[in-house]
């Protein structure tokens, strides 16, 4: 009996049951395939870092004893889909079995599904022994419900994994959620800390990637890059992010500034989507920094939030509604994302920044994703699955499941309100408290009319105008109506004037 078992490159997972026992009888196939880098333009990052990540893998399952076929994008016996090189794969080493774990991405999951029937030989598909939940648990608790509350799933899943609570069943400290202490802005103190990751250097790897001629965009640094590729990497990363950033974490959350590109942010989400560290470690080893007064009880819990509960719940919410959720567009939003979403060169300072950070690291933190990119792009009537795409191709952490739900979303409000109880957007008035954007911008963050206005003071309001009959129903949403009430007809006409003329040279902006 000879069994081929399939490692995608986000189940980079070595602490998984397959890797605790050699058997001569089992090949691990692992591939870099066009299929895989073409779904989408990615970025240069990513593509490196998976690949890079792969490779690794591969080598130390290798020098463990296992038995492992790589395919290399370079490779000439490489047919550059999935299934073909399965199918081949399964041929050349006489397979009686294949085996798989769950893929994450709907798009795959299928693919394998079918490749499964037209096999003729037994499958099995096994989990991935990562998430803290299964794919229909949300499903299940949201049973009936129109609005999925994180909140409530996030204190389901406090009380099933006994994280931060007391005996009694109540919460440590009294409180689930401590989001009115982590909004404060920032202004240099306490410092950002340094950069703890150690670099690599993939100028080979990026040379045979451009051979290949996949399409790619963004800085490549491929000498200079930083992001860890294997596990002990991830875990030296994570146990400096709990000493030097924890602390201070939840304070800072939400803070914006041009001088700090990620702030306290863990900068995990790829470590953790490829697999390389698992959720539950991440949650003992913050809860742990809790208990030993290493990180206030309002930073371990902000934090905690974002992976047992965001992460699990964004994903429960894919499997829930995919593959529907792709065709999403609650507001009909049609305009195609501006050109300067591949340059950074707008006028506008808080996107320029944002923008361009993305495209030289490949990343962004949350409020950055949401609250500037995210923020525009809705303003401005961007299409949903456009957006979806540059989001998809540009963050190092972006694979379907996670990322399609918190841009149509969460971010723009693709699903109607599933998901996000109003829409994110702003005018310049929220960002400038966050941040220090808006000091030494183009724009004038106080006007809404003028040559210089900031886009997003009209952007605002006009989208409160075109979307009233959707939107004025929602509670959370009283007082911006209440507002557009009191504004008369004549300084409606204006704010229409002034988005339109916005729009039609948002190539200019
Ligand atoms: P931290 O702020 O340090 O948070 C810790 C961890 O919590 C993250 O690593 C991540 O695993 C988890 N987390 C936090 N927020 C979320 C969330 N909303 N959904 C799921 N997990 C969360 N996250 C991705 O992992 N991949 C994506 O493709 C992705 N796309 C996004 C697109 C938009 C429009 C928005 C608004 C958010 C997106 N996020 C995505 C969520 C979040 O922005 C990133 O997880 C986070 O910025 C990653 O950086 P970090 O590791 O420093 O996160
Ligand atoms: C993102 C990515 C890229 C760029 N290339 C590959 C690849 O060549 N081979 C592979 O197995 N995985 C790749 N990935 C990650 C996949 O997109 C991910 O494994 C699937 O979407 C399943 O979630
Ligand atoms: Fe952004 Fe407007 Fe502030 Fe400029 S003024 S940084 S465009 S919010």
């Amino acid at each position: 009996m000879t069994s081929v078992r399939l490692v995608l490159g986000d189940q980079l997972n070595p602490q998984h049951h397959w890797y605790q026992t050699v058997d001569d009888h089992v090949t691990y196939l692992l591939m870099e395939v066009r299929e895989e880098t073409d779904y989408v333009v990615h970025h240069a990052q990513k593509i490196i870092a998976i690949f890079a990540a792969m490779r690794d893998f591969a080598a130390r399952l290798l020098a463990a004893g296992h038995q492992v076929h790589y395919l290399k994008i370079s490779d000439t016996s490489n047919q550059q889909s999935l299934t073909k090189n399965i199918l081949q794969l399964c041929r050349e080493h006489n397979a009686t079995c294949f085996e798989y774990q769950a893929p994450d991405e709907w798009r795959v999951d299928r693919t394998l599904k079918n490749l499964c029937t037209t096999l003729q030989i037994p499958t099995h598909c096994i989990d991935t022994e990562h998430f803290l939940t299964t794919r229909d648990d949300a499903s299940r608790i949201f049973s009936g419900r129109r609005q999925w509350l994180m909140e409530y799933f996030y204190r389901q899943m406090r009380i099933r994994y006994n994280v931060l609570m007391e005996s009694n069943g109540k919460p440590i400290g009294g409180q689930w959620n401590f989001d009115k202490e982590n909004r404060q802005a920032w202004s240099g103190t306490p410092a950002e800390p340094i950069d703890w990751r150690g670099t690599h250097n993939h100028a080979a790897l990026w040379a045979e990637i451009q051979h290949a001629g996949v399409k790619s965009f963004g800085e490549a640094h491929e000498t200079d890059f930083r992001w860890p590729l294997n596990r002990a990497e991830a875990l030296n990363h994570l146990n400096a992010f709990i000493k030097d950033a924890l602390p201070h974490f939840g304070a800072f959350q939400d803070a914006l500034n041009t001088e700090a590109s990620r702030l306290f942010h863990s900068l995990l989400s790829f470590a953790l989507n490829t697999k390389m560290i698992h959720p539950q470690e991440v949650i003992e080893k913050t809860v742990h920094a809790y208990q030993t007064g290493q990180a206030p009880l309002a930073a371990a819990e902000g934090f905690i939030r974002q992976i047992l509960g965001w992460r699990e719940y964004i994903r429960g919410v894919y499997w829930a509604s995919m593959p529907g959720y792709a065709d999403k567009n609650f507001f009909a939003h049609e305009r195609p994302l501006p050109e300067w979403f591949w340059t950074g060169s707008t006028k506008m300072r808080c996107v320029a920044h944002a923008i361009s950070q993305s495209l030289d690291t490949a990343y962004a933190h949350h409020i950055q994703r949401l609250m500037i990119i995210g923020n525009f792009s809705l303003l401005a009537g961007l299409k949903p699955d456009a957006v979806h795409q540059w989001y998809l191709g540009v963050y190092i952490d972006a694979f379907d499941w996670v990322e399609r739900p918190n841009t149509l979303g969460m971010s723009q409000f693709a699903d109607g309100g599933q998901l996000a109880t109003k829409p994110y957007v702003s005018s310049a008035t929220y960002i400038d408290k966050m941040s220090n954007y808006c000091k030494g911008c183009h724009y004038d963050k106080k006007d809404r009319l003028g040559s210089r206005a900031c886009p997003f003071n009209a952007l605002y309001w006009d989208f409160f105008v075109r979307h009233q009959k959707k939107l004025s129903g929602n509670p959370r949403l009283g007082i911006v109506f209440q507002q557009l009430t009191k504004m008369s007809d004549e300084q409606k006409d204006q704010i229409r004037i002034k988005a339109a003329s916005l729009m039609s040279s948002i190539e200019e902006l």
